[in-house]
């Protein structure tokens, strides 16, 4: 497809930057990417796109770069003249962000700042559109402590396991109009990072958007965000490879959507009349003890939770597949209070109408859809590891 079209990605080696630097050269973009300098290559999941400099009509770039060093990204965005920048660089774990609060507001909250700045004083707000990777985050507690939600733990309070909640839509969801209540460093520092993106809107008149997109998962997810730790470990307790997964809230509820209908939703952000704020979900919510009952039946295997808190545990009850059998009566989930958080978000559910009524977007996945994806791609992997570790080669030991 012809494009004359620049745009810039920051974050290009992480999930949405792997999926849209693909989606932008499909449609005839050049890309560049702002990759931070690591001790290894760090570039497995756009290895793919790779293209060889000395190349002809090459379109992706890298450049080395970070969020908190102001003069490279000016310099940057200055060398490339994007018509388009996709800001999706951040320290993005909630949980790792309790732990390194103080870069997290550099990086996801002033980063932010910086790139907005770097395109004012460059004299290119007619010229370059910018989309701000906005989160759900923003909304932590706040269906809870607008008690729309019975039954719901309140903000506050310890982490408990309940049994009730399966995959449901709810009445109350989270739209553009819900008030925000971000409950970890994260979600803090892209706050500011969300007001001073409307704040440049209105006072310069950029083309600045926020799309705040709920949580998007897919094969190349990160390892230690909860529904890839899942698939990994369904995959590997099939192969054998290891006996027991271990969790934290398994009551907490998200609304799961696929990533590569995430990234489409950013670029038609972009490419609409006016600049705006959406919200990009798919009004589904599921508890993680959903979540992993249905990653484990995508391998033929029934599992069953009992008890409450830090002593629920989950049980292999029933298998499809005689191969699987000596799995029956196998605990295979316990809860490890490591990984509850100081404060938790314990509902997220959001309301995309707006997207899909003026963006005219239009999610492919659902949430069985995601699982089955992602559980497929993680058994495959395994299946090679499995294969190399017999085989005598030796394979990375990815653990938190
Ligand atoms: P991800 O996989 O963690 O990728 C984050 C990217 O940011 C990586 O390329 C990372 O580089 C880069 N990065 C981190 N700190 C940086 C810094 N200081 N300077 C430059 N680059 C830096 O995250 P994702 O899931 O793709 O999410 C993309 C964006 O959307 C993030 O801003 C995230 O907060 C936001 N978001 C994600 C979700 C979701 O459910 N996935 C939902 C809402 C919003 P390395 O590869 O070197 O680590
Ligand atoms: O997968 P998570 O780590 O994602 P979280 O915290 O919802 O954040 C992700 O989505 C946000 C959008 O809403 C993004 F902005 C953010 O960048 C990131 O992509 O955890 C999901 C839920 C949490 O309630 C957590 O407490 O799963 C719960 N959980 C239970 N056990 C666990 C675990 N999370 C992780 N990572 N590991 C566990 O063992």
């Amino acid at each position: 497809m012809k494009n004359n079209k620049v745009a810039l990605i920051t974050g290009i080696t992480g999930q949405d930057g792997a999926y849209l630097a693909e989606f932008l050269l499909k449609k005839g973009y050049t890309v560049h990417g702002l990759k931070r300098r690591s001790s290894l290559f760090n570039t497995d999941r756009i290895d793919h796109l790779y293209q060889d400099p000395h190349a002809k009509d090459q379109k992706l770039f890298l450049h080395y770069g970070d969020l908190t060093d102001s003069l490279n990204i000016t310099r940057i965005i200055q060398e490339t003249q994007p018509d388009e920048i996709y800001n999706l660089a951040a320290m993005s774990h909630v949980q790792v962000s309790f732990d390194t609060p103080e870069y997290t507001a550099n990086a996801d909250g002033t980063g932010t700042l910086r790139v907005l700045e770097a395109i004012r004083l460059l004299g290119l707000t007619e010229k370059t559109r910018i989309y701000q990777a906005s989160t759900s985050e923003l909304y932590g507690n706040s269906l809870i402590s607008g008690n729309k939600i019975p039954g719901a733990q309140q903000p506050g309070s310890q982490n408990s396991a309940s049994q009730q909640s399966e995959s449901q839509p709810l009445e109350a969801m989270l739209n553009e109009q819900s008030p925000f209540y971000p409950r970890s460093p994260y979600a803090v520092a892209k706050l500011y990072a969300y007001w001073i993106t409307v704040n440049y809107r209105e006072a310069y008149k950029m083309f600045a958007c926020n799309g705040i997109l709920f949580n998007h998962e897919s094969p190349i997810r990160g390892e230690t965000f909860v529904t890839r730790k899942i698939t990994r470990a369904v995959a590997k307790i099939a192969l054998g490879m290891q006996d027991k997964l271990y969790m934290g809230n398994l009551s907490a509820r998200r609304d799961w959507g696929h990533a590569k209908d995430y990234i489409r939703a950013m670029w038609l952000v972009l490419q609409h009349d006016t600049p705006d704020d959406y919200v990009i979900a798919t009004g589904t919510t599921t508890t993680v003890r959903d979540f992993i009952t249905k990653a484990f039946a995508e391998v033929g295997l029934t599992v069953g939770f009992t008890g409450t808190g830090a002593n629920e545990k989950g049980t292999i009850i029933a298998s499809e597949k005689t191969e699987y059998n000596h799995l029956i009566h196998q605990e295979v989930v316990a809860i490890d209070p490591r990984y509850f958080r100081p404060t938790e978000v314990e509902l997220l559910i959001g309301d995309a109408t707006k997207a899909r009524t003026v963006l005219n977007w239009i999610p492919e996945y659902d949430l069985d859809g995601l699982v089955k994806d992602m559980v497929k791609s993680d058994f495959r992997l395994m299946q090679k590891e499995k294969f190399l570790k017999e085989n005598g080669f030796n394979t990375l030991n990815y653990f938190e």
